[in-house]
């Protein structure tokens, strides 16, 4: 099986892309891109869309960490991604898609409002990536990057602020789930695999870690990514912190 992924450094639904390529034992090739150049280098590559993950495989295109789940399944059907049982594998569904659909742009949000704020911590993100420029290079002149992504992600106040109110209730339902089995069970499933890179991300902000590391949500983020790539120290505003430190 010949597989390349192209992925954005650090992105969240990339590494639960890597991660299941690992699960199934698929050897790949990495591409490592820039964000907002990245849009150009997929649609150059024949994708469709213009976000990673997005997965090259014996020839076919393949985009969007959920989609590329159900593709290493179809592909490599062992060791499995969804449980064989139908009501647990309807669990497990609503909980990828939780993931995919609710989890992941809060993140994805938060995190670029604080590299607004302070775009030092972005190198850290790319540590060991290979996007054809030194590091130090691209992180000099990312300002613009980062305004295009505070835009694209609508990552102003406003929403970030909306977001970290939106983390408490996400993390309760995460240690339900995890609680009846559904998230970091035994046997690792896509659901796991989909939502640990989010709060692995999440926990990368010295703001959000203390409310993430000591609950069951935490120990998900550290089984599945222990060394998720990155580091911001405190930025956001304590106002709106509060509702997270009350949790
Ligand atoms: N829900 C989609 C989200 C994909 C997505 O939005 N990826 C981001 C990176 S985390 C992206 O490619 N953004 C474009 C950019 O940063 O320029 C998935 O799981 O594949």
């Amino acid at each position: 099986m010949k597989a390349r992924l192209y992925v954005i450094p650090a992105s969240h639904p990339s590494i639960a892309s890597q991660l299941m390529l690992e699960h199934k034992g698929i050897p790949y090739k990495r591409t490592d891109l820039l964000p907002v150049i990245s849009k150009g280098v997929l649609k150059a590559a024949g994708f469709p869309g213009i976000t990673v993950p997005a997965l090259k495989i014996d020839g076919d295109k393949v985009q969007g960490s959920r989609q590329i789940a159900r593709e290493l399944e179809r592909l490599r059907p062992e060791p499995p991604l969804l449980p064989a049982d139908p009501e647990k594998r309807a669990a497990v569904e609503e909980a990828e898609r939780f993931g995919d659909e609710e989890l992941q742009h809060p993140v994805r949000q938060i995190l670029w409002w604080g590299m607004k704020k302070d775009r030092a911590p972005l190198r850290s993100y790319s540590e060991g990536a290979k996007i054809g420029v030194p590091i130090g290079v691209a992180v000099k002149t990312a300002a613009p990057i980062v305004a295009l992504q505070v835009h694209f992600n609508e990552a102003g106040d406003e929403n970030a602020r909306r977001a970290l109110e939106a983390l408490p209730a996400m993390l309760d339902k995460i240690d339900a789930w995890i609680e009846s089995g559904v998230l970091n069970g035994e046997q690792p499933n896509a659901a796991d695999f989909q939502v640990a890179p989010s709060l692995g991300l999440a926990m990368t902000l010295d703001d959000l870690r203390p409310a993430i590391e000591n609950r069951p949500a935490g120990e998900l983020a550290r089984r599945f990514v222990p060394n998720y790539p990155g580091k911001m120290p405190p930025v956001l505003p304590a106002e709106w912190l509060a509702p997270l430190r009350r949790s």
